[in-house]
């Protein structure tokens, strides 16, 4: 390149520079840097053994069904969506575990209680009970809620209202912000749409004033 051309390069590049520095659109269109971070939200997942929350969580994260085994500690899962990652937190469900999970309450943003909607009344009324004492614990009591009432593809499966009704939601979560949804494993969007309501709860806990 000749002297004349070279003088047209470095001119060029001043006027880009020029226009960077005074032309907020300019800048927007040239010098687009990488997206802002997705926001990252702490939640804990809780319910019964065999209630689909380990299958649930898995499915989200495009991990094959195969290696699902059973959740005998705890174990935690980053779980990415469009807008948010959602770091969940899976407490094993059996009966000798269920009495530490509020060891593992602390930190939490958010709260998923999945169920399983075609168990045993016996199995149902534990869950209710488990689901009684998450609401009113004092480290979770505040938080966003999303129940899913899974297992919806058995024939045995209680339609979201009986589980609302039986669950006595609504006296017990009234003022709380909670979302019950009906889900199976056959529907991942759907339970997709769930944690988007659930996402959009934990977006507007962030603008309140309280935790400004
Ligand atoms: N039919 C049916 N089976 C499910 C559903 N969700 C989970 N399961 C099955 O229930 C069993 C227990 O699931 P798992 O995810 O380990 O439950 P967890 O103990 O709550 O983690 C597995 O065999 C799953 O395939 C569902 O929506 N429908
Ligand atoms: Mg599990």
């Amino acid at each position: 390149m000749n002297s004349v051309g070279l003088s047209h390069l470095s001119t060029a590049v001043r006027c880009l520079l020029w226009l960077c520095r005074t032309c907020k659109c300019f800048r927007a269109l040239c010098c687009k840097g990488p997206p802002p971070p997705r926001p990252e939200y702490d939640l804990v997942c809780i319910g019964l053994s065999g209630s689909g929350k380990t299958s649930l969580l898995s499915q989200l994260c495009s991990e094959s069904p195969e290696n699902i085994v059973s959740t005998t500690g705890f174990s935690i899962k980053a779980v990415p969506f469009q807008n948010a990652i959602l770091n969940v937190k899976e407490l094993g469900g059996a009966d000798n575990i269920r009495k530490y999970w509020s060891r593992y309450y602390q930190g939490s943003q958010g709260v998923i209680f999945v169920l399983d909607s075609a168990s045993s009344e016996d199995d149902l009324e534990t869950a209710r009970n488990e689901l009684h004492s998450a609401l009113q614990h004092p480290q979770l009591c505040t938080l966003p809620f999303l129940i899913l009432a899974n297992h919806q593809d058995k024939p045995a499966a209680r339609s979201v209202q009986e589980i609302k009704k039986y669950f006595e939601l609504e006296p017990l979560a009234r003022g709380k912000r909670w979302i019950l949804k009906p889900c199976s494993l056959d529907d991942m969007e759907a339970v997709k749409d769930s944690f988007s309501l659930l996402i959009n709860l934990l977006e507007e806990r962030d603008f309140e004033p309280s935790r400004m």
